[in-house]
């Protein structure tokens, strides 16, 4: 027995309709539920929802998210609503899809399917991305993992922050018992949800969807802000948990070749962002990056960030990237904006220095740069 969900929020109504159809027509799947942030988004989805249920006589449900957690009420009390009521339940399977997916088909469905009639207890969807998109992935997320867990495959999944994963019953009722996953209401989710699956011990495995994710991309990185900071204090929440148990297994389809489209796509607006990097250092944070080793600190303070933001390469951002774990305040609005300028500073290095030569060639640098951070990591 499978359930499909589907959070959303600020969604095109006939968007998240069409992927209720898609996953109500599946054979696998008996029946689906959108998760509303609201009621008032909740409604012109119903409205659709109740024909896709009539059409395909199965069971389509919109219910608006509880509030469960404790920090910002977000995508993970929409999350954790749904594992809450699918524990008690009893689903056998419980596979969750972002709603703003554009090419989602039964591809995904049934790759997952496949992976848990072979007995993994989780499945990850992976997928291509363009060069300059996943920048909370490549610049927080990962090196956290790798920092926090160095010899295991933590570091290594492909989408540690997808929302695109089946779950099956024995880590629903896991996760719906977790503290630490049910506390975490906000974009932190999808963090503590990849952590949490990882150390159980089911068998993990991950999916490849060949043609990429396609779903909204950005603006300026402003747009992500809120999204960084919450997915930064996640991964620090980790420190001090022990990692997944050795030798667990995990397996994984082969990554293939990236559709040439996706090769090309910009994800976020260069020119807007680098504009966010402001002239001067303010002085809140002067006095936070005080912490920093003198030498870290001088090399950044020497000018303002529009001018010193090139040095922020992957050995800088080790150092800063590791102040940042031990220090960062979620809710300081200082701590929030340091981060999220320092963030700025190495997404932007990256993206002049390395995305403008080549896909590929962009790819492995940032492998090499989770590759740089076990090294450092197992060797400290
Ligand atoms: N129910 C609910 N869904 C949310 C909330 N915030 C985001 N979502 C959904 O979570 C999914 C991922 O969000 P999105 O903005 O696409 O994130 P991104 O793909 O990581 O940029 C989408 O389906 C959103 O509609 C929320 O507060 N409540
Ligand atoms: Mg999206």
């Amino acid at each position: 027995m499978s359930l499909v969900v589907l959070p959303f929020k600020s969604e095109d109504p006939t968007l998240v309709a069409t992927n209720l159809g898609v996953a109500a027509a599946q054979s696998a799947v008996d029946e689906v539920w959108a998760v509303a942030a609201d009621e008032a988004v909740a409604a012109p989805v119903r409205i659709l929802a109740d024909d896709i249920a009539a059409f395909r006589e199965k069971t389509v449900r919109v219910i608006i998210q509880e509030r469960i957690g404790k920090l910002r009420p977000g995508k993970g009390d929409a999350m954790n609503t749904a594992i809450s009521r699918a524990a008690e339940e009893g689903w056998d399977r419980v596979h969750f899809y972002d709603a703003d997916i554009t090419n989602f088909d039964a591809s995904w469905i049934d790759g997952a399917e496949t992976a848990a009639d072979r007995g993994y207890g989780v499945v990850r969807h992976r997928f291509p991305r363009a060069a300059t998109d996943a920048m909370i992935t490549w610049m927080i997320t990962r090196p956290a993992l790798a920092r926090l867990f160095p010899g295991s495959f933590l570091p290594l999944l492909d989408q540690p922050l997808g929302g695109e994963v089946l779950l099956t019953r024995v880590a629903v009722e896991s996760l719906a018992c977790s503290e630490m996953v049910r506390r975490r209401s906000d974009w932190g989710i999808d963090t503590l949800l990849t952590y949490a699956t990882s150390v159980m011990d089911i068998g993990l495995y991950e999916h490849h969807v060949a043609d990429g994710k396609r779903h909204a991309l950005y603006g300026s990185l402003h747009e992500l802000r809120e999204m960084l900071v919450e997915c930064l204090d996640a991964a620090r929440s980790l420190e001090g948990q022990p990692g997944p148990a050795p030798g667990a297994r995990h397996g994984s389809d082969p990554a293939a070749e990236a559709p040439e489209d996706l090769k090309r796509i910009v994800a976020y607006d260069v020119v807007g962002s680098r504009r966010l990097l402001g002239m001067i250092w303010p002085e809140d944070e002067v006095r936070l990056v005080a912490h920093l080793p003198d030498e870290v600190a001088g090399r950044l303070l020497s000018a303002g960030p529009d001018r010193v933001f090139e040095q922020m390469d992957a050995g800088l951002w080790y150092e800063v990237h590791g102040f940042l774990m031990g220090r960062f305040v979620l809710g300081d609005p200082s701590w929030e904006s340091l981060a999220f300028r320092l963030w700025l500073m190495r997404v932007l290095a990256y993206t002049i220095q390395h995305a403008s030569q080549g896909y590929e060639e962009s790819m492995r640098y940032l492998r090499s740069t989770v590759d740089l951070y076990v090294t450092a990591a197992s060797s400290s």
